[in-house]
């Protein structure tokens, strides 16, 4: 590999104006001279394109004198794999961060163009199933904000997460076409490739110092294509590059075939390296345990990889400098097999002996674990790996030999233990734990909540963390302010500004401030009127998309995450209907007026999630036609929900629904989004929510339900749940009227089974904890009474979500983990 030193004298252009009328100019050019349209017959998708590559010429300014820094300072770079990267719409975030927002505006303004009408046309990039996916976007953006050198680096699907139809209230899947028209932010690096094998088989090498090298001779080959797209922090701060991998094939036509008359032969190959780009795999928490699933997963960590080392040498010439200037955090196992890569890339491809080989590897890696449950950690079967990946499955036997070893000598565990840490699951079918094989590869692991963490060191990891000791660290999930409020809700954002001035916007545990305001009448006044007019918005949405009129005086309750029974939407929908009957039973009551709004995608293959999607539209049916109603409670479910959704609905929302069976969910990100737009949370002990009751107080959240450790102990008794709905008689009619086909006269046992469960094992402890449930429903309704002090709580609720930015978890990943310097200080 030729190594040669970059320099940077070469002639650079003038950075390029900002002003109003350098934009109008600009936007024309490029629709005339890139995307070859005439103003006067040009079209809204033109005008989007030409309006993007107008803008991008200054995020390329940033972009360039970025890379450049790093270049010349030699500081370590960030890399952060990940096979999802939910990003949603580009066009607001980036003009926003760089400070365009305005100038465009009036640049299109001045062409007779509406931006907003233009943003409604970028598509929503969905290359993610849900929280974690989200996540590792806001990472991103948080990373060019605070400065960090850093990569990202996944999939270019060309299908993204599938869009959701409704078709007689059952969701459908419908493939997503995100690059229909092509992106205009992307840039593809044709010179940036690499080759990726499959299969094959392993060849041992006597070298003439009498040690062994293994050379892989793969079966099969494709190559990774690099698309590049730049990711501004706020203010411009820094560009860093999304790096996104797409298969093509080496041959895109086997010719001898084709001119043999095997026209389809001679495509077959170019087809099957391109599939392994095409679509996402749609379950978030299932592993779809398929080879093409493995596929991805080797290809995105390969080329990624190779990526590295290559930057890495060409830089710094040696690779015993690796940790120093590479840290590489894998988003959760899906990128595990990295660790068995790095490994083969450094003994197999640069000579590395094993003992420096493994230091290395442990060096740079760092592992983020989203997940407890048993199903969703993921494992391949030995006998796939050895057919796909045979020379990592020899490296993966050495790791364990190695661990192994340890364990006994060291440690002294008995079988059980040594069971329990190998990275090979013995029982039944032999199968490798990517999640031991994540664990031990790296030098730091890290859980996404407090709870969470403290639950990974009890279970999963248990035996691994007494092994290992230190290696497990808390590094509480948060979400981007700027996306999650300054953009998102611009009406919230000007009015905190004028309250309490504009340093919240770079420093933004400055919210704080807010907590003075909090009883001011005035203040609540304007409050409240930001909220309603963003519910005003969202109820014109509800009407256009489903043709259901709510009124934003309603309180506006939302569920809006991925449909999972963890998740409890069941629990959520089982309390409309027993306030349904409550409603018709006591008209005389002084009901609150409610909006029960739910919103998300159900795997095509969760038979219970798709039924729950399918209950809700049936019980809204119901009750929003109901005249003994009266409008009191409407319920609806707005389909395709995406990141764009959740940007108008978050700040249109009063209660944020965060209900799941404690110890289920690792953190959740959405609750502090809601909580960030002034909502109020109804929640349980769970994920992050422990740590928002703590910041923002007990008494300004609603918190119900049994805890993590409650749960674990009824698990264990494995304690039947008839008491707790016989019990509870609002709960036993609710379930009566779901399962009997009051919501379901075409087809009473719609939903028998559904809810026979619940009397069955109630495995989520849905009727265990209805009645707390319900409780703290009508708690909510009590302090709805009361506007004032809501809006004081909603207030407060904004005012201490500043610590869950994810520039703070960005900033203890960079201290604590990787070891590199931030604007904010620390490492
Ligand atoms: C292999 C199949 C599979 C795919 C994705 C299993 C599990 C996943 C993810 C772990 C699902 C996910 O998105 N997890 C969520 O990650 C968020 C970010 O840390 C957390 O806030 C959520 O609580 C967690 O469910």
């Amino acid at each position: 590999m030729p190594q040669k030193p970059i320099v940077f004298d070469a002639p650079q252009p003038e950075p390029r104006a900002r002003t109003v009328e350098a934009l109008k100019a600009e936007i024309l050019e490029r629709l005339t001279y890139s995307v070859g349209k005439d103003p006067a017959v040009a079209r809204p998708h033109d005008w989007l394109t030409a309006t993007i590559l107008a803008v991008r010429e200054r995020v390329i300014d940033g972009w360039m004198e970025s890379s450049r820094e790093t270049w010349r300072t030699g500081n370590k770079r960030v890399y952060y794999l990940s096979l999802e990267f939910l990003i949603g719409r580009l066009m607001r975030d980036a003009f926003s961060n760089i400070g365009l927002m305005e100038p465009v505006r009036q640049a299109l303004d001045g062409l007779n163009v509406d931006l907003k009408e233009l943003m409604d046309l970028e598509p929503d990039a969905a290359l993610g199933n849900g929280g974690l996916g989200r996540l590792a976007a806001c990472f991103l953006e948080s990373m060019s904000t605070i400065k960090i050198p850093a990569y990202g680096y996944g999939i270019r699907y060309a299908h993204g997460l599938f869009r959701q139809e409704m078709s007689e209230g059952w969701q459908v899947e419908l493939p997503e076409e995100w690059l229909a028209h092509g992106n205009p932010w992307e840039f593809e690096r044709r010179e940036s490739s690499y080759e990726i094998g499959f299969g094959g088989h392993v060849e041992p090498v006597q070298e003439p110092d009498g040690s062994v090298r293994h050379e892989w001779h793969p079966s099969e080959h494709l190559n990774a294509v690099a698309f590049d797209t730049p990711i501004v922090g706020w203010r411009g701060a820094r560009v860093n590059t999304l790096r996104l991998w797409s298969a093509q094939p080496i041959d895109p036509i086997l010719l001898d075939k084709f001119n043999e008359g095997d026209h389809i032969g001679a495509l077959a190959e170019s087809a099957k390296a391109e599939a392994i780009t095409r679509v996402l795999y749609p379950a978030d928490a299932t592993p779809a345990g398929q080879e093409l699933r493995l596929r991805q997963e080797f290809f995105f960590s390969s080329a990624s990889l190779q990526d590295i080392v290559r930057r890495h040498l060409q830089q710094f010439g040696d690779l015993g400098s690796l940790p120093d200037k590479v840290a590489i955090q894998l988003n959760d196992t899906h990128p595990a097999i990295s660790i068995a890569e790095m490994m083969r890339i450094l003994m197999d491809t640069h000579g590395l002996r094993w003992a420096e080989a493994w230091k290395l590897t442990k060096g740079v890696f760092s592992y983020t674990n989203h997940t407890l449950m048993p199903e969703a950690l993921e494992s391949w079967p030995v006998a796939l790996l050895e057919r796909l990946l045979p020379r990592h499955m020899q490296i993966i036997y050495a790791i364990n030999a190695e661990v192994l070893t340890e364990a006994r000598t060291v440690a002294g565990f008995n079988d059980a233990q040594i069971a329990n840490v190998s990275l090979i699951d013995e029982g039944g079918q032999r199968r490798v734990r990517m999640g031991q094989l994540a664990f031990v590869g790296s030098h730091a692991i890290n859980g996404v909540s407090a709870l969470h963490t403290e639950l990974m060191k009890k279970t999963v990891f248990a035996n691994l963390n007494t092994l290992y000791p230190d290696r497990i660290s808390n590094k509480t999930n948060g979400v981007t302010p700027r996306r999650w409020l300054l953009q998102c809700n611009p009406g919230l954002t000007r009015l905190i500004t004028d309250r309490i001035g504009p340093a919240f916007q770079d420093d933004i545990e400055r919210l704080a401030d807010l907590e003075a305001h909090a009883e001011d009448p005035n203040f609540q006044a304007q409050f409240a009127k930001v909220k309603h007019a963003n519910k005003q918005a969202l109820a014109a949405l509800i009407k256009e998309r489903l043709n259901v009129t709510v009124s934003p005086d309603a309180l506006f309750d939302v569920q809006i995450k991925r449909i999972h029974e963890y998740k409890r939407q069941l629990l959520n929908v089982i309390e409309a209907v027993a306030h349904y009957s409550a409603i018709r039973a006591h008209p005389e009551r002084n009901w609150v007026p409610r909006v029960k709004v739910f919103a998300g995608k159900a795997a095509p293959s969760y038979w219970n999630a798709k039924l729950i999607i399918k209950l809700t539209n049936d019980i809204a049916r119901v009750i929003n036609n109901d005249p003994a109603v009266r409008g009191l409670l409407k319920v609806v479910f707005l389909p395709n929900y995406n990141v764009s959704l959740a940007e108008t609905i978050i700040p249109a929302a009063d209660l944020s629904e965060q209900i799941s069976t404690a110890g289920m969910e690792a953190s959740g990100t959405g609750n502090m989004k809601f909580a960030l737009n002034g909502a109020l949370t109804i929640g349980t002990l769970d994920g992050a929510n422990v740590e928002m009751r703590e910041a923002v107080g007990p008494e300004n959240m609603f918190i119900f339900g049994l805890t993590a450790e409650e749960v674990a102990e009824k698990r264990s008794r494995s304690e039947v749940p008839r008491g707790a709905i016989d019990n509870s008689p609002a709960l036993k009619e609710a379930l009566e009227m779901i399962s009997s086909g009051v919501f379901s006269p075409d087809d009473p046992n719609r939903y028998r089974e559904l809810i026979g469960g619940l009397y069955d094992h109630d495995w989520f402890m849905v009727a265990r904890d209805f009645d707390t449930y319900a409780d703290a429903q009508r708690q909510v309704d009590t302090v709805w009474a009361d506007r004032r002090r809501w809006n004081a709580m909603a207030i407060r609720n904004t005012a201490h979500m500043g610590w869950f930015s994810s520039d703070r978890t960005i900033a203890q990943y960079a201290a604590e983990i990787w070891n590199v310097p931030t604007s904010r200080g620390g490492a």
